[in-house]
């Protein structure tokens, strides 16, 4: 790679050599935890509760979807969706264990195992919170439309959250938020394109109730705790201000919407770790851990 006025490259006179090298920590925060290969880290295998359906996650906005989901199958009547929620600390890197990494080889969270399935067979892996949500969609016949047309909308918009929300989270998010630097470019870029994405939800919610439709599905499941909350201003600080999110009024109205729903808010809590302690429920065995398990009723014991 060549480059005429490096003196222009930021920082200054940087040049790419000609074979990248790895430094722990050059990627910034969230990046030091990681490096530039895969499997395990370390040996530790995963607890296994009482539930058919395990889940190791954490309440980032690809954790809360699955959450979200599995709050909304049992408010549904669906009690084969019985859960066991155990925390992983990515900060702390539990998801380099070898437990972890045996069922999502990607050391990312969400990932769940199904003791239950179908079959009658061995349990299920499961990895990639798209597929974590279809899976259970298909397993409970629910939150997916099987109408061919309308299953096919649902699956647009589900997959349009996974491909595009990375641009808001590693992109705008990171260098808006997290980067150790401001970089104008790498924040222009991104801002531009999430704005551009929230514009074409907000188009499409401007005649329909729901992203896919009429009907609630794993789409809006998967797309309110990316979008949602940036509309309503609960990403990173700021960030409503900056991106002028309250113009996206049809997304407002919807993200609102949800957020009223008592499954989903129950949904945003499990496996969360920092926020106000009412808000933050470690681990999630029961339905009941929701009244007695939060980090404030916990305290208040102690
Ligand atoms: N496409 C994946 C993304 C999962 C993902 O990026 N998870 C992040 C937290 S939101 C993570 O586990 N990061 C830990 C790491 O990068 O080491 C999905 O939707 O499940």
């Amino acid at each position: 790679m060549t480059d005429k006025s490096p003196e222009n490259n930021f920082p200054a006179g940087y040049l790419p050599p000609e074979v990248w090298t790895w430094e722990a920590g050059n990627g910034g925060q969230f990046a030091s935890i990681n490096r530039p290969t895969a499997g395990a880290q370390t040996t530790k295998e995963l607890p296994v509760g009482k539930h058919p359906l395990q889940l190791y996650s954490l309440a980032t906005p690809n954790g809360q979807k699955v959450t979200i989901m599995l709050e909304e199958l049992l408010a549904a009547g669906h009690t084969g969706a019985e859960y066991d929620a155990w925390l992983i600390k990515i900060g702390d890197g539990d998801q380099f264990g070898s437990g972890f990494v045996g069922v999502n080889p990607n050391s990312k969270i969400p990932a769940m195992m199904d003791h239950a399935p179908k079959d009658g067979g061995e349990p299920i892996r499961l990895f990639e919170s798209g597929s974590i949500l279809t899976y259970l969609a298909e397993k409970f016949g629910a939150f997916l439309p099987t109408d061919a047309r309308a299953r096919a909308e649902a699956m647009n918009w589900l997959f349009w959250q996974m491909g595009s929300a990375p641009f808001v989270g590693g992109g705008f998010g990171h260098f808006y938020a997290y980067a150790p630097i401001k970089i104008q470019y790498a924040i222009d870029r991104y801002a531009m394109e999430t704005k551009r994405q929230l514009d074409v939800l907000d188009r499409n919610l401007a005649d329909r109730q729901f992203v896919a439709g009429d009907e609630y599905t794993i789409a809006d499941m998967a797309i309110w705790p990316w979008y949602g909350k940036l509309a309503l201003d609960q990403s990173y600080p700021n960030a409503g201000t900056f991106l002028q999110t309250g113009k996206y009024t049809n997304v407002l109205r919807w993200a609102k919407e949800l957020a009223a729903r008592p499954a989903l808010k129950r949904g945003i809590i499990v496996n969360k770790a920092n926020g106000a302690p009412s808000e933050q429920l470690h681990e999630r065995h029961d339905a009941s851990d929701f009244e007695t398990k939060t980090q404030d009723k916990i305290a208040a014991k102690a």
